[in-house]
């Protein structure tokens, strides 16, 4: 049989929940713009133009629909980078994406993408203080893993846990570029979907 999540297509993109109709499950992927989203998608699916690769910061301000398998949704919000800019702005980007997440009793899984160089910023953190409040489930991915130097690697594993109030392996470590992390990742999404 073919890997899960590799007949993922594109379906429809939404500005409010309620647009949305009902599917089986569904996980979430959020992060702040560039966080390499679109990148980690598209390696989960082992597909180079699933989610485009933008180089343009915040380009993606839609609720993005994928589908895979029979009715489960991949579902690709949209970064929040500019949600630091004006309030109109970050006043629709918290009412489209807290309408999501709190509208969907078929979401299984909110994969929040922090940057494994970086670790989590601020917005990152109110990200998962939310969440938790909401009593959601999450899960923390360090994406671009390939930049932390293998000497580093421990020691930022630790480091990006402790900020998250999290063991180092609550978080899973992935790069999109070098295919670390994304078979195990590929698999997880695929048993929160009900696809094994
Ligand atoms: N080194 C490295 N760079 C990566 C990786 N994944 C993504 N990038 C780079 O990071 C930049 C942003 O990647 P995207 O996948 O477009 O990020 P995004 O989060 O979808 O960005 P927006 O949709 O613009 O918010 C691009 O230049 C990618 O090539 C990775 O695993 N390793
Ligand atoms: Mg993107």
């Amino acid at each position: 049989m073919a890997q899960p999540l590799t007949d993922a297509r594109f379906v429809t993109s939404a500005s409010d929940v309620k647009q949305l109709g009902i599917c089986h499950a569904e996980v979430a992927f959020v992060g702040r713009s560039n966080v390499g989203k679109s990148s980690l998608l598209n390696a989960l699916a082992n597909q180079t133009q699933l989610a485009r690769v933008s180089k343009t910061p915040g380009r993606t301000r839609l609720i993005n629909i994928f589908v895979t398998g029979k009715d489960r949704w991949i579902v690709d919000l949209p970064g929040y980078g500019f949600a630091t800019g004006p309030a109109k702005e970050r006043a629709t980007w918290e009412g489209m994406i807290g309408g999501y997440l709190t509208g969907r009793e078929t979401l299984r899984m909110v994969f929040i993408l922090v940057d494994a160089f970086v670790g989590p910023t601020k917005l990152d953190l109110g990200m998962v203080e939310w969440l938790r409040n909401e009593n959601l489930p999450y899960r923390i991915v360090a994406t671009k893993a390939d930049q932390v130097k293998p000497s580093k690697a421990l020691k930022q594993r630790k480091d990006v846990a402790a900020v998250l109030n999290l063991l180092p392996g609550d978080i899973a470590w992935v790069s999109a570029a070098k295919g670390k992390g994304i078979p195990e990742l590929r698999l997880e999404v695929a048993a929160l979907l009900n696809l094994l």
